[in-house]
């Protein structure tokens, strides 16, 4: 039919009468996100957005990933708005499956990743503002509403031990302190509740263990995961 002037919504998917349950995967660097996601694209009404790293370490050519490690305050701004953009994409991403599982949101972005590079002081206080504005539009004018948050708890030791056990290599010079920070900032955020605000109910899960004993909680859950009754 005829399309009049502002009645067009911004993104092609706002007027999307039936939305799909939200659900975003939380927790530190090698929390075991991957390995929950892999688990639920077996369920064909599930819509599994997997983390686009491979993306990141080849914009146009580019390895953000491996500029972010080799020069955190040169580059934290470039990354951390590239993520913001591959996370607004997963967010207003059109499914007709009844469940979207993301790894990661708009929100850990913001709250988790700037914040600690600004309280850090890798990130400047004009580039935190800049990324910090972008973020109040998106979430202003964008529907970007979730549903349940799966936090993936972990001791930074733990995660820590994994990140150079699989060895990315762009990951190899992270420092403990750097995931303590990270995982202090999740804990404030997700489990204590005092730190930014929380847009979604949150399911905890003990990620410590190894990941296949990880799997047999999330299989206890699963229901509440996919919003099924039984
Ligand atoms: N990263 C970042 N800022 C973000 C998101 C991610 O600096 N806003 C970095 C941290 C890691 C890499 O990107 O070096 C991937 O991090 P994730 O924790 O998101 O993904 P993993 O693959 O480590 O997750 P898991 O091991 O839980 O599957």
């Amino acid at each position: 039919g005829e399309v009049l002037r502002g009645t067009t919504p911004l993104f092609k998917n706002m007027d999307k009468q039936c939305k799909p349950f939200t659900v975003v995967v939380e927790g530190n660097i090698g929390s075991g996100k991957t390995t929950l996601l892999n688990y639920f694209s077996k369920f064909s009404d599930v819509e599994v957005l997997q983390e686009p790293v491979e993306k990141w370490r080849d914009v146009q050519g580019h390895n953000l990933l491996g500029l972010l490690y080799d020069n955190p305050s040169r580059w934290c701004l470039t990354f951390q708005t590239h993520v913001q953009l591959t996370m607004l994409d997963h967010h207003t991403k059109e499914t007709s499956a009844k469940v979207k599982l993301m790894e990661r949101s708009l929100f850990s972005g913001r709250y988790c990743f700037v914040e600690n590079l600004y309280q850090s002081k890798l990130m400047e206080p004009a580039e935190y503002s800049v990324i910090s504005e972008w973020f109040k539009w998106i979430t202003n004018n964008v529907d970007v509403g979730i549903d349940l948050i799966v936090y993936l708890r972990t001791d930074p030791e733990v995660v820590h031990k994994r990140i150079l056990q699989r060895a990315r290599k762009e990951e190899k010079t992270v420092p403990l302190s750097y995931i303590v920070a990270l995982h202090e900032i999740h804990e404030k955020w997700l489990h204590d509740k005092i730190s930014h605000p929380v847009p979604a109910p949150v399911l905890e899960i003990d990620a410590n263990v190894d990941l296949a004993e990880m799997l047999e909680q999330v299989t206890l859950v699963e229901n509440q995961i996919l919003n099924r009754k039984r």
